[in-house]
């Protein structure tokens, strides 16, 4: 009799459990949203991400959590990785009802976006790339022309019979009422699905959503990996984490610094409308002398000012030079020793270096933005190089000795 109880008790508590799975991926009648992460690698990405978050907010429609879309030297597609091979899902629901786009895919999308109703958006015509598919009758989004756009659709065997053209709405919901304008337009009965072409955001992440980091939370495995680096590599004590942008690409992108007043993810040190000061080369690509001089400098800061919690370590991720000979030399005498991957992983670098007790990075770079944004999250403090200015910090030093 006993046994017969607990046998039927074990099938209620599976029932339950399977009914409330269902229950999770019912159809959501206010609609869905959902976009390719089409433009640059994961701070760019990261960054849309946010806006898109608060934007399927803003007009309560479920977001389809797209996969992050990476780029491997020697491959002419882009590789789709899912959203939660890097990130929980289960805390962004807090903020707002997400889906990934694989459960959409398999389990919602015959029945609420039939392939006969599948239209991509996109705010005006896109050319294509291949100049017979440019129809002057019919003007078209070409969401699947070139990489990323097609092999990201290609993964979820996405293919669009129509396009619309949503001009002039756009994505800014904190400063305008444009939410109510997008529902009425687009209302979820008619447009079960709103898929753009590219992230429904801007970039620079808008300075309102740059908060909605806190819901990104490492998955398991790089919370995992993160742990047993510190735990294992690093000696015991504070660490300083630093993030050194130096490749070709990024030798590159500073030649603009002299004809902008901004630079990719500049906004996080200078301010939005440049009320911390203009943007300056030495932000962007600080010498190596300037880098040992303000780590010297930060480690002295913390001795003095947290003598019960020095800097004992300093972790180096970086995408092509991490100058661990001329740390180790310039730091070896101060008792300090200096580390890097083993390996190249940039998540796991990011995972790192939000953990760390301090933290210098690019204020230029959208990576090192992602970094800053999570430690603001905790209350972590960061620096960036060459901010402030070396002599308008020795100016203010001086005023405040006087
Ligand atoms: O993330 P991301 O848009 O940041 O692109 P930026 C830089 C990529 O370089 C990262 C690699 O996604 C990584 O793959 N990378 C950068 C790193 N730093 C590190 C690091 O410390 N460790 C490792 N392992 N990898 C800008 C873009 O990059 O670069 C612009 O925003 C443009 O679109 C420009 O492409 C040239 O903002 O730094």
């Amino acid at each position: 009799m006993q046994w017969l109880k607990l046998k039927l008790q074990f099938i209620f508590i599976i029932c339950i459990l399977i009914s409330s799975a269902w229950g999770q991926l019912g159809r959501d009648p206010n609609g869905y949203l959902t976009y390719c992460p089409c433009m640059g690698r994961f701070g760019n990405q990261a960054d849309h991400f946010l806006g898109s978050l608060a934007f399927a907010k803003a007009l309560n429609r479920t977001l389809i959590l797209p996969p992050w879309v990476e780029y491997r030297k020697g491959e002419l597609r882009s590789r789709q990785v899912p959203f939660n091979t890097y990130f929980e899902v289960e805390p962004l629901q807090e903020y707002h009802r997400v889906i990934t786009m694989a459960d959409f895919m398999w389990h919602l999308a015959d029945d609420v976006w039939p392939e006969s109703e599948r239209v991509s958006f996109c705010y005006m015509e896109r050319k294509s790339l291949q100049v017979e598919k440019n129809d002057p009758e019919k003007p078209n989004c070409h969401a699947k022309d070139g990489n990323p756009f097609g092999p990201f659709w290609d993964t979820f065997h996405i293919d669009f019979v129509r396009s619309e053209f949503y001009g002039p709405l756009h994505f800014d919901v904190h400063h305008s009422a444009i939410a109510a304008k997008w529902q009425a337009k687009y209302p979820p009965e008619t447009w079960p699905v709103l898929a753009f072409t590219g992230a429904p955001a801007s970039f620079p992440v808008q300075l309102e959503n740059c908060q909605l980091q806190q819901y990104m939370h490492w998955s398991q495995r790089y919370r995992d990996g993160a742990r047993e680096f510190i735990r294992e590599q690093l000696p015991r004590g504070a660490f300083l984490g630093i993030h050194l942008r130096n490749g070709i690409d990024w030798v590159r992108a500073c030649e603009h610094v002299k004809d902008s007043q901004h630079l990719f993810a500049s906004p996080q040190c200078l301010g939005y409308k440049n009320e911390r000061g203009p943007l300056y080369p030495e932000l962007c690509m600080p010498s190596k002398e300037a880098i040992v001089r303000q780590i010297k400098r930060t480690i002295k800061n913390v001795r003095q000012t947290q003598p019960n919690n020095e800097i004992k370590s300093v972790f180096v991720a970086s995408d092509s030079n991490h100058m661990i000979g001329e740390l180790s030399t310039a730091l070896t005498r101060m008792g300090i020793s200096v580390h890097k991957l083993p390996e190249d992983d940039p998540y796991l670098d990011l995972a790192i270096l939000g953990q760390s007790n301090h933290f210098i990075g690019n204020c230029i770079s959208s990576y090192s933005a992602f970094v800053k944004r999570e430690r603001d999250s905790h209350g972590f403090p960061s620096y960036f190089w060459g901010f402030p200015k070396e002599k308008e910090r020795q100016q203010a030093k001086a005023h405040e000795e006087l």
